[in-house]
Formats: structure tokens, C-alpha cells, sequence
């Protein structure tokens, strides 16, 4: 229960604000109270607690003084949160027809494409993209891999989607990769792990710029959004 010490106005209001649609009440019983000292009354509808709901202390809410309807939307703040990740399904998920299932996990965990091609890469560009791995022994056989046939690029945009996108595809060793992740599901080897996504919010950006060109991306507003986002 909510503790009311509110002499004046101003600390009715303060009271009443403890009385949020995210108070643990138990029912939905209606109180009456009255302070000793100024005389003001506060009623307060207890409400249920409903738990498929979230807090409204979430980031995009903003409560009203005079309501306590969680109804502000706050669109400038999402648009500062929201990332760009390059996802590729390799030659070996195209060959094996996989392309569709893979296109299908991100478009059904609601993010958005925004860039989608089929195309066969050229060596300076399959190295520039891989140039971190430089190094690496197995480099020269990483590049003789996506070089050997078409690969389909993507980019996919939204609140979290790098970090997300590392999750739905699993680690870079398949055997490895938790089942029902696509490298889980769908793959047994690191040198054949048939996709691959930007492993920071920076990289997104460097690998979507360097493969897509100017106006291969389209600037779109699904109209589902307003089913993924509150
Ligand atoms: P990820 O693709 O999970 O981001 P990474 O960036 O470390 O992994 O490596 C890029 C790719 O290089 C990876 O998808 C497959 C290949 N690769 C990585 N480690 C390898 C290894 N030890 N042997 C052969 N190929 C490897
Ligand atoms: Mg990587």
C-alpha cells in the first residue's frame, strides 16, 4: 500500500504518483483517503497487476503528471538506438537453397531490411571485408570460399540488431552454435558456416558501405511497426 503524508496540494499530486499502474496491487479496489491536516482527499483505483505488461519506468515512456497514462512516444530517442547490421548468407547457403529460411528468422524477429542483393564478389572485395583476419592461416582458403559462388547481401536495421543478429546466427564454430541458431540448425563446419553478421554497431556501417552502393538501400517504415514497438 501506497503511505499518504501530503499536506497540500502539491503533495497530493506527489501521493497520488505512488498509485501507478505499476504498483504490486493485488485487485481492483477503489480507496478513499483523507489527510488529517489539509483536508484533501485522494482517490486511488488499485489496479490489477498486470504482468504482460512492462514497467512504465521503460526507456520509451513518459508519465503525465496529470493522467498517469503511459501514452508519451518518444520517436528521437529510438532513432539514436537503432543500428545497422550486414548479414551475408555465404556460397554454401545459397547452393544448399538456405536463403529463404535465413531471410525468414530476421524478417520474423521483427527487424527491418533495408538492402538485399544477390551477387558474386571479387577477391579485392572479399579481402577488404575480411582485411581483420589478414593474417590469419586460413585466410586464403576464407577467401577462395566466398569467392566460389554468389552470396546474398543484406542489410537489416533496429533497436539492438547487431548483438541480436550475433544471437539468431550462432558461433562461428557450428558444432558449437546452440540449436536453433541458424549456424546450429543448418551447419557443421567453421570453414561452411553459411552466414555471417558485423560483430559491432561500427563494423554495420564499414561492411554495409562497402558492399552496397548508392541507392541500393531503401528508407521504408513497415507497417507493422507499431506490432514490434509500443
Ligand atoms: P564470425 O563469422 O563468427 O564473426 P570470425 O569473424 O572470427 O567469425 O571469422 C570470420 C570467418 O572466418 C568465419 O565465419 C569462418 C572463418 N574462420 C574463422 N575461424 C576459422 C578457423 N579457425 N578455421 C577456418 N575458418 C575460420
Ligand atoms: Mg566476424
Amino acid at each position: 500500500m501506497g503511505v499518504f503524508a501530503g499536506t497540500t496540494a502539491a503533495a497530493c499530486v506527489t501521493s497520488s504518483l505512488a498509485l501507478t499502474p505499476t504498483t504490486p496491487f493485488s485487485s481492483n479496489k477503489r480507496t478513499t483517503i483523507t489527510t488529517s491536516s489539509s483536508k484533501c482527499r485522494i482517490r486511488a483505483t488499485h489496479h490489477q497487476n498486470l504482468t504482460a505488461f512492462p514497467s512504465t519506468s521503460h526507456l520509451f515512456y513518459a508519465k503525465s503528471l496529470r493522467t498517469t497514462k503511459p501514452r508519451i512516444f518518444l520517436p528521437h530517442l529510438i532513432a539514436s538506438l537503432v543500428d545497422q547490421t550486414y548479414i551475408m548468407v555465404k556460397p554454401d547457403g545459397v547452393q544448399r537453397g538456405v536463403v529463404g529460411d535465413i531471410i525468414s528468422r530476421f524478417e520474423k524477429k521483427g527487424f527491418k531490411l533495408t538492402g538485399l542483393k544477390l551477387y558474386q564478389c571479387s577477391k579485392d572485395l572479399a579481402e577488404e571485408h575480411y582485411k581483420d583476419l589478414k593474417l590469419k592461416s586460413f585466410f586464403p582458403k576464407l577467401i577462395d570460399y566466398i569467392t566460389s559462388g554468389p552470396v546474398v547481401c543484406m542489410a537489416w536495421e533496429g533497436v539492438g540488431v547487431v548483438a541480436s543478429a550475433r544471437k539468431l546466427i550462432g558461433a562461428t564454430d557450428p558444432l558449437q552454435a546452440e540449436p536453433g541458431t541458424i549456424r546450429g540448425d543448418l551447419a557443421v563446419q567453421t570453414g561452411r558456416n553459411i552466414v555471417h553478421g558485423s560483430d559491432s554497431p561500427e563494423n554495420g556501417k564499414r561492411e554495409i558501405a562497402l558492399w552496397f552502393k548508392e541507392g541500393e538501400l531503401c528508407e521504408w517504415t513497415p507497417v507493422l511497426t507499431p506490432w514490434l514497438r509500443e
